[in-house]
């Protein structure tokens, strides 16, 4: 009976966990932008999300960590294997997608996951239980300075990382650029993570859920502007 209770509560928790990896998903209009068929997290649903399925057809032992390379969809958080329920979550989403830079497209937040205290920069490695992802950083040199420290520290994301110049999914400390698409502006903070800051009446840029502001400076160049009043300027 103690364990009848015991698994009762595993699989309420799991389904909480679920609920609020899911209601993360919205975009700033409210609705839910998580692409359940994208299997490889490119922001479309085509062709290779049927590779990365086929890859994985009718495996059995899909786990909560790696979910069969992220190819167990059905249901909301996986049910452990990989069959035709897992390619109609894909059917059904076939063709939908949620590029950023492409104006047809319904925005999304491009970074899926932030790990718990990643926002200083130190020796990490993680895996993301929701979507598989493999995260990992590594402080290469530290110079202690009055203000700032001088961090050298990388990043690997294993599914949102970009293809930087020290490595594909790698990104670096003193990778920090803002990127035009479609009127918006992604930031992209160094550490592999990009949000999208959307356009706003009075003519900067904000992200939900962000203490930030970017707006453009006379000359064309660009500032980002913390809670704190520190500043980054885009050149
Ligand atoms: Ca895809
Ligand atoms: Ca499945």
């Amino acid at each position: 009976m103690k364990v009848r209770q015991f698994s009762v509560v595993v699989m309420c928790l799991v389904l909480v966990a679920c609920t609020l990896a899911y209601s993360a998903e919205y975009d700033q209009n409210g609705r839910l932008n998580l692409l359940r068929g994208d299997l490889n997290r490119d922001g479309y649903i085509n062709f290779p999300d049927i590779g990365v399925l086929a890859s994985a057809w009718l495996e059995q032992d899909c786990s909560l960590s790696n979910r069969c390379a992220g190819a167990d969809v059905f249901f909301t958080c996986g049910d452990g294997s990989i069959n035709s329920k897992d390619f109609a979550v894909i059917a059904e989403g076939w063709g939908s997608c949620t590029d950023p830079c492409d104006p047809c497209c319904i925005h999304m937040p491009l970074t899926l996951y932030e790990p718990a205290g990643v926002s200083g920069l130190f020796d990490a490695e993680i895996v993301n239980l929701f979507s598989g992802e493999f995260y990992k950083s590594e402080v290469d040199m530290r110079i202690p300075g009055r203000g700032i420290d001088f961090v050298f520290a990388r990043t690997y994301r294993s599914r949102t990382g970009a293809n930087t110049s020290i490595g594909n999914n790698w990104s670096h400390s003193y990778d920090i650029h803002l990127e035009a698409c479609s009127g918006n502006m992604i930031l992209h903070d160094g550490r592999g993570r990009r949000d999208t800051y959307y356009a706003q009446p009075n003519g900067t840029w904000a992200a939900r859920g962000f203490f930030r502001e970017i707006s453009q400076n006379p000359d064309g160049s660009f500032m980002m502007v913390f809670r704190d009043t520190s500043k980054w300027n885009f050149n």
